[in-house]
């Protein structure tokens, strides 16, 4: 059995354990690939930083910053330190010293001319992480945000610097990824062959949308047979994590539950989903979300620790067969 899950880093490391876990209680051990955000993705001190695959990695290897959500345990910032002495990178983005290891080999590979998933294939290899890692191209397809240009000169920001920097106060007018880019070697197959496929609690604009925004996941998220089942990153209004209100306010969509869904869409209507798993406290949207024609089931939807994120992923798996 494949499940194939897109994901994004904080939201989607959290239900990729609970996936995990759940997976390996299963007898048949099903193949979990998930397909990566890379929309964060920026050239930083001179090094090539993929902030959701980390953020992913590190959490299956056990190794991540479970406080923060991004980053290593037990981290300094010696280099970091030294960095802002000269100016280099940006200095309200730290870089720790094990964090720049992986920077610092992800980009050696590069320049070598190894192409991302291979560069990801590497890195993750040092651990049993349970899950297949791909990013969603091996393109440099970087999100920016679109905001007031007399806010900002030039009236657009990288999103790094508008989440990170300016914590998303600078309001968006909009988001684009930058460059042209195609889907990495195996996504469009990961989406194909998979036996169901999952969208994480992640953000719905600038993580699961930059996924969407890659030429050729979309269609092959069309033509897949699998059923595909979303996890709402909105539980009873609000946003777990994150700033996804901001983002969902620039594209006009409510911060909801169900408005969520109704954005990417029913399959049959054209959209994406056949199922949507809202939190407990959502359980008013179920039916309007079964008259859009998408399957929906209320549980406890936050994601509080693997026992939970195996619950939701069990449930995703029971929709996605029923
Ligand atoms: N987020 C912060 O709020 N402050 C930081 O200094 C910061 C550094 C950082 C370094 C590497 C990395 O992979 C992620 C980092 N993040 C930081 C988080 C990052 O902005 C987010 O992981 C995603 O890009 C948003 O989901």
């Amino acid at each position: 059995m494949q499940i194939t899950v897109l994901a994004g880093g904080v939201g989607g490391a959290r239900f990729l354990l609970g996936l995990r876990a759940h997976a390996r209680s299963l007898p048949e051990h099903p193949h979990l690939t998930a397909i990566v955000n890379t929309g964060d993705d920026a050239w930083l001190a001179g090094l090539r930083i993929t902030p959701d695959l980390d953020s992913i990695m590190y959490a299956l290897a056990g190794v991540n910053d479970t406080g923060r959500g991004w980053g290593r345990v037990g981290e300094t910032e010696r280099v970091s330190a030294e960095l802002n002495a000269w100016g280099v990178g940006w200095p309200w983005f730290t870089l720790g010293d094990l964090d720049l290891g992986a920077h610092i080999a992800r980009t050696s590979w590069l320049r070598e001319g190894l192409p991302l998933t291979e560069a990801v294939r590497r890195l993750t290899a040092r651990w049993e992480l349970g899950v297949e890692l791909l990013p969603a191209t091996d393109d440099e397809f970087e999100t920016h945000v679109l905001v007031d240009s007399d806010v900002i000169e030039g009236g657009e920001l990288h999103f790094q610097e508008w989440w990170v920097r300016f914590r998303a106060t600078v309001e968006a007018r909009g988001f684009v990824q930058q460059g042209t880019a195609t889907a990495a070697p195996g996504v469009a197959d990961a989406i194909a062959t998979a036996d169901l496929v999952l969208l994480a609690p992640s953000n719905p604009v600038v993580s699961i949308g930059s996924i969407l925004a890659v030429p050729g996941v979309h269609e092959a998220l069309a033509t897949t047979s699998a059923p595909i089942v979303g996890v709402s990153p909105i539980i009873n209004g609000a946003v777990v994590r994150g700033m996804a209100d901001a983002c969902l306010r620039a594209i006009g969509v409510e911060t909801d539950a169900a408005a969520v869904a109704l954005h990417y869409g029913a399959r049959a209507a054209g959209g994406l989903l056949d199922g949507w798993l809202v939190d407990e406290s959502d359980t008013a949207a179920l039916p309007a979300l079964e008259s859009a024609g998408i399957r929906a089931r209320a549980l406890p939807l936050f994601l509080r620790d693997e026992t939970l994120g195996a619950a939701v992923a069990a449930a995703a798996i029971e929709l996605a067969q029923s």
